[in-house]
């Protein structure tokens, strides 16, 4: 074997050349909802009755509503959770900045957040009031947490160790109070904004079905590939 030696030079050639270069691309695409949804239902009766104080937070009638539909007048589609099925063991979470639940005007904001799997979750309590943040997980590992929260109180935090879709936080103070918190265990997720779109961004070549979640109007996929480019992929919920 003559040639057994390589030039360490021509080694690092070689290598250049067949070592991919930096080759990922984003999924993005559009939520659309057809047809009209069902009513929101007026909380104002309720945040009256039961918690004066955070009625006072609003202008005489501008009590808040739910806002499961947030729809734009093309049929826009906002808090939809855009993920890939079954993408696993990939989180970045521990390294990510921390995520935010805010509590405002007794309502939690956003409502349909997602973070990664031990990625920290700061909730907060912005009101002048009491809250109790409860939080109930279903899948096993992912605890539950009950705690009071003073007006002007430290943020509390959590972190969730396993993949959950909505896993449901609620307040115990305010009856009408929830958000849902999805938990992937990679960073391939993105939520739908008010102009229906979403970007997932970085994803690496391969073959993947991307889901998409509404929490009142179930799930859909779709399989795609994704090469060098960018690749477009849109969902049409239907009200039927
Ligand atoms: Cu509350």
């Amino acid at each position: 074997m003559k040639d057994a030696t390589v030039s360490p030079l021509i080694l690092l050639f070689a290598l250049l050349a067949v070592s991919p270069v930096a080759c990922a691309a984003d999924i993005i695409g559009t939520i659309t909802l057809k047809g009209t949804p069902p009513a929101e239902v007026d909380i104002g009766p309720k945040m009256t009755e039961a918690s004066p104080d955070c009625a006072a937070m609003y202008p005489p009638g501008k009590l808040p509503t739910t806002h499961f539909y947030v729809v734009g007048p093309k049929g826009e589609l906002a808090d939809v959770v855009v993920s890939l099925k079954g993408v696993t063991g990939k989180s970045t979470g521990p390294s990510q900045p921390a995520a935010l639940l805010d509590q405002k005007g007794c309502l939690y904001t956003p409502q349909i957040l997602a973070i990664q799997t031990g990625q920290k979750l700061l909730v907060r309590n912005s009101d002048n009031c009491i809250h109790n943040v409860h939080c109930t997980p279903t899948v096993p590992g992912n605890e539950e947490h009950n705690d009071a929260q003073m007006p002007g109180a430290a943020d509390l935090t959590y972190t969730f160790p396993k993949p959950e879709l909505f896993l449901r936080f609620k307040c115990d103070v305010h009856p009408w109070m929830f958000a849902w918190v999805s938990v992937f265990d990679s960073p391939y997720f993105s939520i739908s904004g008010k102009d229906g779109t979403f970007v997932i961004k970085n994803v690496p070549p391969g073959k993947y079905t991307v889901e998409a979640d509404h929490r009142k109007l179930g799930a859909q996929t779709q399989d795609l590939e994704v090469k060098d480019n960018d690749v477009t992929v849109n969902f049409t919920f239907e009200i039927k």
